[in-house]
């Protein structure tokens, strides 16, 4: 007999929570939500060591939003079920994002997971900052700059699709920052959907071992749930509100017992592969006779994919729109990803020197007056993103990674060397703000009213430090937390504004979005009025327009807005110099004088991510060129008269300046290695002579005066983007279009392959054979080679998709129409509404993915073209 009981349970806050109680079944029912969410949650109190700083990073359209609102949903967050056709999600605030069933921006909210009362006793609740990304390829920007702040991440896989480039792309970023991660399969509901195939891209894309703690339980047609490998038990779903029963292997075997033998091979294969590279676990094994406990099985995940590697990733399968798979993957968030305690030592650098969070805590001062020492920092966080928000004005949004933060806390932004305080502090959950006390170790927030922080900068509060003053304790004034460069921009847009009040007024909001934005940038010609603005591509740049015409209210009839157009860059085809310059006008009435020599000398390709550990001591990389300084100490002397790192920081933005306009189009110029030498016995003429003004000057005139001189020798070439081309299109349009990108539009096809062949070496041969010798790879962000490790894909285990075998649990196959899929690539100019052209090839069955591919230089009839302006 079942008997069904409601409970209700009132709890602090008044929340309140209804639990349905199953005796008897077979299947036991964990719980039916119904509870309301009190605002002052107070996430803001919990305990460092239950926080889950947790990203959710994919390619677009993987699942990400749909999955972030059923966990919402779960937990008890929100009480109804949003859905982003609908434009109800509680991420996806904005209206841009609500009309086009996208996300645009970063969103953040908090939540508990498990629900309080599913909690056994003694347990306590986690709470899990998650941050929903976008997976548009323009907005990559908005998702590098919150990897640095995460301490996990979930990244999702359309089970259909597999892994794609831009989740390569994620991935790689994820790996930067060194960021433990799990793999969602989601869609598992759909037709074509393959869980063997995506996860054999995992190992081959993603160079991952996947560690598949769950496998996908079909039913003929139907997913009804997932396999828990690790505890031996089926997960079905109910698909309208997520509700989950447990199955027991026994009663699987019954029914299904080919489903059961699957089960327990793969739980076998996890145990092998851990145990190959964790003695703990080949302990446990040959203690247990083979029968691990599944504490130990879990415990040795969490050790191998701790140190954000992802030499291992904990695979998990679903299907979130229909509820399948939520609450284990919220289960595999609290059990394997990390708390902020449980990270590596936060890296900092201290002017130009690399050094650890830790180390600088180990460091002790005393203060004037005091006994004791103490530590030379009290607090320090990291400001990720900065938003221009209708109720507070500009909010900074920051995490902290040691100490408290509250509204009288006096901080240093050790970037723009000024101390500032807070208005408010605020929590910030989607849309919503509530105003904090104090912000501590380990927790994301926003502050109001800081007048000069923007993404990237580092705030640090010193011991004893509550006002006045102008300057921190050297040398910590110069810790910094490293932040995300700033992609280049590939496309533009002209503003002719018709007035000047126009103009002024479109200049200020601009400032605001680049502030917002960084990878947004403006300039002026001061000559015409003309106003650029550039971007990531065309949407990024359609949002930009938007953004201006509506939030900050700008008329769209006070100016002429033109198409989005690519932007080029110049490059240096050969090394230039020594230029020395020397700046002797007058700044500010400020007669001054300082100099400095430059040479110039091509780089391969822009330089990529791997160079960012090895520049720290010796360099910096911006805007795509590598810049050394250095400052020759004087024979007769063992000290400068001047503050090397702020003389050093001078001439980068001197240098920085002379390579924002090339001499041949006005464009950027970037690959290029910039030698900068600063000698104090010719170079500088004391403090109150060589100004930082004039030095910056100085670095400017000399690379200027470098780049004219290539330009008279004619070895500044031209950078075009391109974009890395994925078509998928029905087998008949193939042929068509391969010809178009190749002919007609200067791309060159890669590989043809179909996506439903599983076996990588059913790859069809292009009709032509690409010429891969160009050195266009530099935007591209492959993943990083483990030198050490080699992920084997032969050896990877992944049971077969049910319509593969001939136990079929899940019926044949729906027949589907015959697709290709053309990867390649092409200039993105030729990209540019290519949408729009292949509807006419395809009748609209098809879907095209563009990637940035770096710049290429531009030759022969292109260049001809372009100089003449066609
Ligand atoms: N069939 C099916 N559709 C899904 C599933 N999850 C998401 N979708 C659909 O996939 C589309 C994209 O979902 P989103 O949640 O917006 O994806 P996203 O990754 O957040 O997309 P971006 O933020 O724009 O990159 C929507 O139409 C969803 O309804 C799923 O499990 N099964
Ligand atoms: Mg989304």
């Amino acid at each position: 007999m079942l008997a069904v009981s409601l409970r209700c349970v009132t709890r602090p806050g008044g929340s309140k929570l209804a639990i349905l109680v199953l005796k008897n079944a077979q299947l036991t029912l964990q719980a039916v939500q119904v509870r309301a969410y009190s605002s002052e949650y107070s996430h803001h109190e919990a305990r460092v060591e239950s926080i889950r700083n947790i990203g959710i990073i994919a390619h677009v359209d993987a699942g990400k939003t749909t999955t972030t609102e059923r966990m919402l949903f779960q937990s008890g967050r929100t009480r109804h079920l949003g859905n982003v056709d609908h434009g109800n999600t509680t991420t996806d605030f904005l209206p841009m994002e609500r009309e086009r069933g996208i996300t645009i921006q970063s969103a953040a909210i908090t939540f508990q997971w498990p629900p309080k009362s599913l909690c056994p006793p003694g347990i306590e609740p986690q709470t899990i900052n998650l941050i929903d990304t976008p997976g548009h390829q323009d907005f990559r920007y908005e998702v590098d700059r919150c990897m640095p702040i995460l301490d996990g991440a979930v990244c999702i896989l359309d089970g259909v699709k597999g892994v794609e480039t831009h989740t390569e792309r994620v991935w790689s970023s994820a790996h930067l920052s060194r960021i433990p991660r799990l793999l969602f399969v989601n869609k598992l509901d759909r037709d074509g959907a393959s869980f063997r195939r995506s996860v054999q891209e995992v190992a081959t894309r993603l160079k991952t071992w996947p560690l598949l703690c769950q496998i996908p339980w079909w039913n003929k047609d139907d997913l009804w749930g997932v396999i828990d490998v690790i505890h031996q038990h089926g997960l079905r779903f109910n698909t309208t509100n997520g509700s989950m029963n447990v199955v027991s292997k026994d009663s699987i075997a019954r029914d299904n017992p080919a489903l059961k033998d699957e089960m327990e091979t793969a739980r076998l294969r996890l145990i092998e592969t851990l145990s190959e590279h964790d003695d703990q676990i080949m302990e446990d094994f040959l203690e247990h006779e083979g029968n691990v406990p599944s504490s130990s099985i879990k415990r040795a995940i969490r050790r191998l994919i701790m140190d954000g590697r992802a030499r291992f990733t904990p695979v998990f399968a679903g299907a979130s729109l229909r509820n399948i798979g939520v609450q284990p993957l919220l289960d595999a968030i609290v059990d394997y990803l990390p708390s902020p305690l449980d990270r590596p030592p936060l890296e900092l650098t201290m002017g130009m020197k690399a050094t650890t969070l830790t180390q600088v805590l180990e460091q002790r001062i005393k203060r004037k007056g005091t006994h004791h020492s103490e530590a030379p920092i009290a607090a320090i966080a990291h400001v990720f993103k900065v938003v221009n928000d209708p109720r507070h004005g500009m909010m900074s949004w920051l995490r902290v990674y040691h100490g408290t933060f509250n509204r009288s806390s006096n901080m240093w932004n050790s970037n723009t060397h000024m101390f500032e305080k807070p208005q408010h502090i605020l929590h910030v959950s989607a849309k919503d703000h509530h105003s904090i006390a104090h912000l501590s170790t380990g927790h994301i927030g926003a502050m109001t009213n800081l007048k000069s922080a923007r993404t990237g900068d580092t705030l640090i509060t010193f011991p004893g430090h509550h006002g006045g003053g102008n300057h921190a304790p050297e040398p910590f004034g110069n810790l910094r937390i490293k932040a995300p460069d700033t992609p280049p921009a590939v496309a533009f847009i002209s503003i002719e504004p018709y007035t000047r009040t126009a103009s002024e007024k479109l200049e200020e909001a601009l400032s605001k979005l680049e502030r917002e934005d960084p990878s947004i940038r403006w300039s002026k010609n001061e000559k015409t009025g003309q106003l650029i603005l550039s971007g990531m591509g065309e949407l990024h740049l359609e949002i930009a327009q938007d953004r201006l015409w509506n939030h900050y209210k700008i008329d769209r009839d006070s100016a002429v807005w033109g198409d989005i157009e690519v932007e080029y860059s110049e490059c240096l085809l050969a090394p230039t110099g020594p230029h020395r310059a020397l700046y002797d006008r007058t700044i500010r009435d400020k007669q001054g004088r300082a100099g400095c020599t430059v040479s110039l000398e091509p780089l391969e390709a822009d330089p990529g991510h791997e160079h960012q550990g090895a520049l720290l001591e010796s360099a910096v990389e911006r805007e795509g060129n590598i810049l050394h300084v250095s400052i020759p100490l004087p024979e007769d002397s063992t000290t400068l008269p001047f503050d090397p790192d702020l003389v050093r920081q001078q001439l980068i933005n001197g240098a920085i300046a002379g390579l924002a306009r090339g001499p041949r189009r006005n464009a950027p110029v970037r690959r290029c290695r910039v030698h900068i030498t600063f000698d104090p016995a010719t170079d500088y003429f004391g403090e109150s002579v060589s100004t930082g003004g004039h030095i910056t000057n100085a670095a400017l005139a000399a690379v200027k005066a470098a780049l004219k001189a290539a330009h008279e020798n004619k070895t500044v070439g031209i950078l075009e983007p391109f974009t890395r081309v994925q078509i998928h299109c029905p087998e008949e349009a193939g042929n068509a279009i391969q010809h178009d990108l190749v002919a007609a539009r200067g791309g060159q096809v890669e590989e043809v392959r179909r996506p439903e062949d599983m076996d990588r070496s059913q790859v069809i041969q292009p009709f032509n054979t690409p010429s891969k010798g160009s050195s266009g790879e530099d935007g591209e962000q492959g993943v990083e080679e483990e030198e050490e490790f080699k992920v084997d894909p032969s050896k990877v285990y992944v049971p077969p998709d049910p319509y593969e075998s001939v136990d079929s649990l899940r019926g044949p196959k729906k027949a589907v129409v015959r697709m290709l899929t053309i990867i390649g690539k092409a200039p993105l100019k030729e990209m540019m509404k290519y949408d729009g052209h292949l509807r006419s090839l395809t009748g609209g069955r098809h879907t095209l993915v563009l990637d940035p591919a770096g710049f290429e230089l531009v030759v022969g009839p292109r260049e001809r073209a372009l100089e003449e302006g066609r």
